[in-house]
């Protein structure tokens, strides 16, 4: 276990962020004329051999304990695997950074994939998860872009475009089975939910006065989380209160939306974030 070094820098008029090689994680976005959009944890680790908590973690090539269950680490090996970072690039308005991680996967999934992320901030923040089979045998993985966004208060903000979307209830004690969701998404406890969704979402948080809209593309699933009181007291890199402050938007591709790729075969997911002042 080793002590992070300090993430990439990435400047430019239009915006600010940083990116660790440690998962190829995004720890800070902050657009021109906004406060920052993406969530950090004040109790994160910093440890070459754990994961971060906040920012954008890449969970890759399994979500959660996986589609059978058993898999560690949780959400993958990539978010604590130090990826390759190539040189940044500046094209008129926005910076760009290009991570790869190469590799044979693991005994309990012994597949060699390729993965590449591409990090575009500027007005906007764009992401794109390039996936490519690098073996000879077909591999299906899943793929999250677990998103922490800054909210005022998660008492007050309201999700909107995921109305009439099934979904998987993860919460403790939640009902079996898909549900249907009904209206905008309000927050009121414990809250995690996999949704069948290709549409953008918009997250309005009236205390910051502003609006995060996610927008995504190759991705079937958007999973909506924040832990509330007793989950969060319960991870030991997560403040106590620190839930009220934020919410997951996650792009991913999950469940029964893996994604399975023929040998030489490629996938893109994009995840991009804009915000914008509520009048
Ligand atoms: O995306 C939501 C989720 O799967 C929750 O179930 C919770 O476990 C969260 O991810 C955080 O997972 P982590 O392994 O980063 O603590």
């Amino acid at each position: 276990m080793a002590p992070l070094p300090s993430p990439r820098k990435l400047t430019c008029d239009a915006a600010t962020a940083a990116v660790h090689a440690h998962g190829a994680h995004v720890v800070e976005w902050t657009p021109a004329g906004h406060l920052p959009v993406l969530w950090m944890s004040a109790e994160s680790w910093a440890d070459s051999d754990k994961p971060i908590r906040g920012g954008i973690p890449v969970c890759f090539p399994w979500f959660g304990a996986g589609r059978s269950g058993g898999m560690a680490p949780a959400h993958g090996y990539a978010r604590i695997q130090p990826w390759q970072m190539h040189g940044a690039t500046q094209d008129g308005d926005a910076s760009t950074l290009v991570l790869e991680l190469a590799g044979s996967g693991t005994a309990a999934f012994p597949h060699p994939l390729l993965a590449r992320l591409t990090v575009r901030s500027g007005r906007e923040l764009h992401l794109e998860l390039t996936v490519t089979n690098t073996g000879d045998a077909p591999v299906t993985f899943e793929e999250a872009l677990h998103t922490y966004l800054v909210v005022g208060d998660i008492r007050d903000v309201r999700v909107i475009g995921l109305d009439e979307c099934q979904y998987v209830d993860k919460a403790p004690g939640a009902a079996a089975g898909l549900q249907h969701q009904i209206g905008d998404i309000v927050f009121a406890g414990e809250t995690d939910r996999v949704y069948r969704s290709t549409d953008d979402i918009v997250l309005e948080d009236p205390r910051l006065r502003r609006r995060i809209i996610v927008r995504r593309s190759g991705s079937a699933n958007a999973v909506v989380w924040n832990p509330w009181i007793d989950k969060a007291a319960a991870m030991p890199d997560f403040g106590d209160d620190e839930w009220q402050g934020m919410v997951c938007i996650e792009g991913a591709n999950v469940l029964g939306d893996a994604i399975e790729l023929q040998p030489g075969a490629s996938h893109t997911m994009g995840y991009t974030l804009a915000v914008e002042h509520l009048t």
